[in-house]
């Protein structure tokens, strides 16, 4: 699933918060929770006005649009480049460790991708920068039979995610957000990005990628989360 870029309505939507902002300055709705709400409110209306080329709707149902990701914790791993290894194995021919200034040397995709949080917020159209997970599969050599990733992170968090879905072109392991290192909160240097589920499938501080031949149901999917996870079948609980 691809997302064409959106300069034009991002424009357009900032365009339309400024209206609000002057419109409604001073009356009464600035008593019903504010300008912010009233601005993401805007942008949700929009976004559910929109369709993905293969014809879903972009939001998908249950979700409202922010307008930066929330913070949404986790054990943190360390952010500083420096220490940062990334462990390509399990069922490949090339088992690899890249370090971060070895990951730059891969081709950097950078693209704009929706992302969509459980707990219902969205986030449309942010840039993020990464390598492929697909360009680092090929490299490594993944083997037949393999069916699954697991997204490992820091301190044990995983995320499992079905072999056809991690090698999307929109999946990336992402060290930038907006054109910048990705602050502390949202999993630095490098996080899993996984625009087509549910955003806890994207580990922050991420520390491997492993192919596997069975499933692995990870941190969230053995705590009661769905083990797929698709914002559009609304797959939140097991
Ligand atoms: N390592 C790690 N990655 C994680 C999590 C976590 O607890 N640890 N939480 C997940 C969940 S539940 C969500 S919603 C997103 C939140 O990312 P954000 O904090 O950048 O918004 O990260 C996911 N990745
Ligand atoms: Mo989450």
């Amino acid at each position: 699933m691809r997302i064409p870029p959106r300069e034009s309505d991002l424009v357009e939507s900032m365009r339309r918060r400024e209206f609000i902002r002057h419109a409604v300055a001073g009356t009464v709705v600035t008593a019903f929770g504010g300008l912010y709400y009233l601005a993401g409110d805007e942008l949700t209306r929009q976004a559910r006005a929109q369709t993905l080329p293969d014809g879903r709707p972009r939001l998908p149902p249950g979700q409202r649009v922010i307008e930066a990701l929330e913070p949404m914790g986790g054990d943190p791993g360390d952010p500083r480049p420096s220490v940062f290894r990334l462990r390509v194995h399990g069922e490949v021919e090339r088992p690899m460790e890249l370090d971060f200034a070895t990951l730059l040397t891969h081709p950097q995709v950078e693209q704009h991708a929706d992302v969509h949080c459980v707990t219902g917020w969205s986030v449309l159209g942010a840039t993020w920068t990464g390598i492929q997970v697909a360009h680092l599969a090929k490299l490594a050599g993944i083997r037949a039979g393999v069916k699954h990733v697991v997204f490992e992170a820091a301190h044990g968090y995983t995320a499992n995610v079905p072999i056809d879905e991690a090698l999307a072109p929109d999946v990336l392991v992402a060290h930038k957000l907006e054109g910048r290192a990705l602050t502390r909160p949202h999993g630095p240097p490098a996080r899993a990005l996984v625009p087509s589920l549910y955003f806890w499938k994207s580990a922050k501080w991420l520390t491997g990628i492993r192919f596997t031949l069975r499933d692995e149901p990870g941190y969230w999917e053995i705590r009661g989360y769905h083990n797929h996870a698709d914002p559009w079948l609304e797959q939140r609980y097991a």
